[in-house]
C-alpha cells in the first residue's frame, strides 16, 4: 500500500477512498470478505438473556458476566461508532473426506476448523494489519480487533453487516463459501459508511437440524450448548453425561455435521485458505488409539500452536475413550483401554475410560 498523507483541514477524510483501500489491504490478507456495521443489538440481547437463564450456556459462566459488555459495542470499547467484521477461509476439503472419516469408528474426527494453526492467533494477528491500515489511512489510533475470546457477539454483527445470514444452526453462512469460515471484528472510531444486512435465504430446509446427531438444535437457530458435541469435547470441563456419549460416535474434538449436511456448504466455491490452517500431525486421518497413546509430553510438544492444546491432555484423552467405546470391540482396542486404566490416574478421565471398557465388554 503506499501511504497516503493524514488528513488535514486541506486534505479531509474520504470515507469511501478509506474503505476502497481497507477493502484492497482485507484481500491482500487473505480475508474473503469484509463489510461494515453499526449493530443493533437490542433484540440478540433479549434472545441471549432467555438462552442463559434457561441454563443453555452449561459451564460457560464467563456469560453470564458479559451481557452488557457483549451487547453493547460503545461500552466494550468507548467512541466506537462502527463494527468492521471480516470473514477468513478454511475448508471443509482440508484433509481426507469428512463424511468418509466420521463413518470409520477407527479414526478420529476432528472438526476441519482445528487440524492446523491456532484461527485465534492467525485472525488477530491478520486484523492487527489491517487496524494499522486504516490508522494510517484515518491518522487516529488504531482500533480493537476480537476474534473470538472477547464479549462480542460475532455472528449477530456479521449478520447485521451483510456478511451473510445466519442458518438454523445459528452459525453464519453466504452464498460463495457456505460457512466455512472464522469471523473477527475491528471497533473503530471512524464513521465508515455501513453496509445493508444480507437476506435469509434457508427457506423450510431443516438439513442442520436433522442432522445434528444429539438434537442440540432444539428449534431452528436456537443451540442448546450443553447437548452439542463441540461443546462436549472443548468447552466442558468434567463428566460427559453418559446418555450422550453413544451419540459423539468417533468426534474427539468439535463436531461440523450440521454444517457438512448444509446445501450451502455442498459446493462452496474454492477459497484460497491460510496456509496455516493446512492439515498436521495426521490429525484428519489418525487413528484412536495412536493419538490415546500419545503421553502428556507428547500431546503437548505435536499439538503446539494448534487450538486443540487449550483443552488439555485430560480431556483430550476424556474425549478419545468415549469414541473407543463407541467403536469396534477387538483385542486392540480392549488393551488399550486396560492400559490406559493403569497408565493415567485422574478420576475424571478413568470413569470414561471404564466407561468404555464395560460398553465394549457388554458388545457382542
Ligand atoms: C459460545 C460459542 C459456542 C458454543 C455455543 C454455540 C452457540 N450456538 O451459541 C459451542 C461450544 C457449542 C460452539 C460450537 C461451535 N462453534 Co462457536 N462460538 C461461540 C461464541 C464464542 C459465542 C456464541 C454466542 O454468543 N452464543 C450465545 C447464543 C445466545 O447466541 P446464538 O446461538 O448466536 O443466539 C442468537 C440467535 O440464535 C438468536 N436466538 C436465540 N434465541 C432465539 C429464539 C428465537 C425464537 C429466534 C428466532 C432467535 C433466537 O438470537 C441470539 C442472539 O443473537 C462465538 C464467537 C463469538 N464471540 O461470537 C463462536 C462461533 C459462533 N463459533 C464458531 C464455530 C466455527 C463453531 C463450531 C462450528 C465449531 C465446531 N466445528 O465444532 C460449532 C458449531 C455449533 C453450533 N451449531 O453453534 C464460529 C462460527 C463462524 C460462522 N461461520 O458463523 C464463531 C463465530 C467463532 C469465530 N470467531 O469464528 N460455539
Ligand atoms: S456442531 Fe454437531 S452437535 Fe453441535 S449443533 Fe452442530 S451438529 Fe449438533
Amino acid at each position: 500500500m503506499s501511504i497516503p498523507s493524514p488528513p488535514s483541514s486541506s486534505n479531509p477524510l474520504n470515507l469511501v477512498d478509506v474503505r476502497e483501500r481497507l477493502n484492497a489491504e482485507a484481500k491482500k490478507l487473505g480475508f474473503s470478505g469484509l463489510r461494515v456495521s453499526m449493530p443493533d443489538l437490542s433484540k440478540a440481547k433479549l434472545d441471549l438473556q432467555k438462552w442463559l437463564k434457561a441454563g443453555h450456556h452449561g459451564e460457560m459462566k464467563w456469560f453470564e458476566r458479559s451481557v452488557e459488555l457483549r451487547t453493547n459495542p460503545q461500552q466494550l470499547v468507548p467512541g466506537t461508532v462502527r463494527v468492521i467484521s471480516v470473514t477468513l477461509p478454511y475448508s471443509a476439503e482440508n484433509g481426507a473426506p469428512a463424511k468418509q472419516i466420521l463413518k470409520d469408528k477407527e479414526r478420529a474426527y476432528i472438526s476441519r476448523y482445528a487440524l492446523g494453526r491456532d484461527y485465534h492467533k492467525v485472525m488477530r494477528h491478520r486484523l492487527a494489519k489491517l487496524a494499522r491500515t486504516l490508522s494510517i489511512l484515518s491518522g487516529t489510533p488504531p482500533g480493537r480487533v476480537f476474534c473470538d475470546s472477547a464479549p462480542v457477539m460475532e455472528v449477530e454483527i456479521a449478520s447485521q453487516s451483510g456478511l451473510g445470514w445466519r442458518g438454523k444452526h445459528t452459525l453464519l453462512l453466504n452464498r460463495t463459501e457456505g460457512s466455512w469460515f472464522f469471523l473477527g471484528e475491528m471497533y473503530t472510531t471512524i464513521p465508515l459508511p455501513a453496509d445493508p444486512p444480507s437476506t435469509q435465504h434457508c427457506g423450510t430446509c431443516s438439513a442442520c437440524m436433522d442432522a445434528c446427531p444429539t438434537g442440540a438444535i432444539f428449534a431452528p437457530y436456537q443451540v442448546d450448548a450443553r447437548k452439542c458435541i463441540a461443546y462436549l469435547t472443548i468447552e466442558h470441563p468434567g463428566s460427559i453425561p453418559e446418555t450422550l456419549r453413544p451419540m459423539m460416535g468417533n468426534r474427539i474434538y468439535g463436531c461440523d455435521d450440521c454444517q457438512l449436511f448444509c446445501p450451502w456448504n455442498k459446493d462452496p466455491e474454492p477459497q484460497t485458505c491460510p496456509e496455516d490452517f493446512a492439515n498436521r500431525e495426521n490429525l484428519d486421518s489418525g487413528h484412536l488409539l495412536k493419538f490415546f497413546n500419545w503421553s502428556e509430553a507428547e500431546f503437548n510438544a505435536r499439538l503446539a500452536g494448534s487450538p486443540i492444546r487449550r483443552i488439555g491432555y485430560q480431556r483430550w484423552i476424556r474425549n478419545i475413550a468415549v469414541a473407543i467405546g463407541n467403536g469396534p470391540k477387538n483385542e486392540f482396542t480392549l488393551q488399550a483401554l486396560r492400559s490406559a486404566l493403569m497408565k493415567h490416574s485422574d478420576p475424571m478421565v478413568l470413569e470414561h475410560v471404564e466407561w468404555a471398557l464395560q460398553r465394549l465388554q457388554k458388545a457382542s
